[in-house]
């Protein structure tokens, strides 16, 4: 994507300057190197580890590879109830299997944000644990900012034939700061603080590939510029006067994103440029930041900041689709990992 080219080095450089000013110990903090080593540590310990990614595209890839996958969403009951399954039968496969008082751990590695607690979690609450062990059920702590898990903790999953413990793990980054595409992609996944790069910068990365990807093209319906409309200035100011609170609960929320899609339909659609070109795809994007601030009902003299954070929100929690950061190599077999 050469027209993200320039946004991607500017966050890059961003994520690098702030690591060149701060030293290794902020990219790789000390409790990452301590959390590096204590996983090390356990790791001759544990019966399986398991590393969780953000990887949906690329899970035919790995099956190829001969890796042991499994697809799972943390907030969805019945797949995690598959994922335990799954995870007796790797368990029933080790040879510790004869020896049914012997307790079996699992450990979740992974970058930062990337789930793990979220996972723990709910391995714990679906998993069969007796009645007596529900009501003092604990947690993992969940949350959208990175390097929230501190320490390596151990939650139930399975009591009996034979006992399953998980272990939950901080999320760990590489010693030393990659390149600046990877940089950039692990700061929209949110795996690095947003505060690092600016959340702004973010937002217009996350635009730049939206505005490129078919992703957007899905929105059509909701718009009145596939049927012969275009953006004028009179459509946005209207979006403008739409109901501030058209509905009081939950769909308010759903309200805003289909608004927040056919909007950024809108403007991708009727835009006059080629937005494979650098300069017009930031014009494209400096629109829909205008477009946004309508939609969200900011007022107009707030900064992007906001319609920033906002974007980032939804992005990230899966409201604007799904997009695949590292694409998966055409040639899969000629690939190590
Ligand atoms: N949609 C969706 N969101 C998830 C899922 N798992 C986690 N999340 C969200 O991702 C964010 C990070 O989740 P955590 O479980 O705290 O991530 P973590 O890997 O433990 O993060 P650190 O402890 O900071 O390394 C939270 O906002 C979760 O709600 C999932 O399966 N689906
Ligand atoms: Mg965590």
């Amino acid at each position: 994507m050469a027209a993200t080219g320039g946004l991607i080095q500017e966050i890059g450089k961003a994520v690098k300057a702030v690591a060149k000013g701060k030293g290794s110990k902020w990219w790789y903090t000390p409790h990452m190197a301590a959390a590096s080593r204590a996983i090390a540590e356990r790791i001759p310990l544990v019966d399986l580890v398991l590393e969780v990614r953000d990887a949906r595209e690329w899970m035919k890839f790995f099956e190829e590879q001969k890796s042991m996958v499994f697809g799972v969403n943390s907030h969805n009951r019945d797949n995690i109830k598959e994922f335990l399954t799954f995870l007796q039968a790797r368990v029933r496969e080790l040879k510790k299997k004869d020896d049914p008082a012997h307790a079996i751990t699992l450990m979740l590695v992974g970058i930062p944000n990337v789930g793990k607690s979220a996972l723990a979690n709910s391995l714990h609450q679906v998993g069969r644990i007796a009645a007596a062990e529900k009501g003092k059920l604990k947690h993992s702590v969940v949350s959208p900012q990175p390097g929230e898990t501190k320490g390596i903790s151990s939650l139930k999953v399975i009591a009996s034939h034979p006992n399953i413990y998980v272990l939950d793990t901080p999320g760990v980054l590489p010693p030393d700061v990659v390149d600046d595409g990877v940089c950039s992609k692990l700061a929209l996944t949110g795996a690095i603080k947003d505060d690092v790069v600016g959340e702004i910068e973010l937002a217009q990365y996350f635009l730049s590939i939206l505005s490129l990807s078919d992703e957007y093209k899905k929105w059509g319906k909701l718009s009145g510029v596939g049927n012969g409309g275009v953006l004028t200035n009179e459509r946005i100011s209207s979006l403008d006067k739409r109901p501030k609170r058209q509905y009081p609960t939950d769909h308010t929320q759903d309200f805003i994103v289909n608004n927040v899609r056919r909007s950024l339909f809108d403007a991708v659609s009727s835009f006059a440029g080629c937005i494979e070109n650098g300069e017009n795809l930031a014009r494209l994007i400096e629109e829909e930041f205008e477009v946004l601030l309508k939609v969200f009902h900011l007022p107009l003299e707030s900064n992007y900041c906001r319609v920033a954070t906002k974007l980032l929100n939804l992005y990230r929690t899966g409201r604007l689709g799904h997009y695949t950061l590292d694409p998966v190599p055409s040639n899969a077999h000629g690939i190590l990992l």
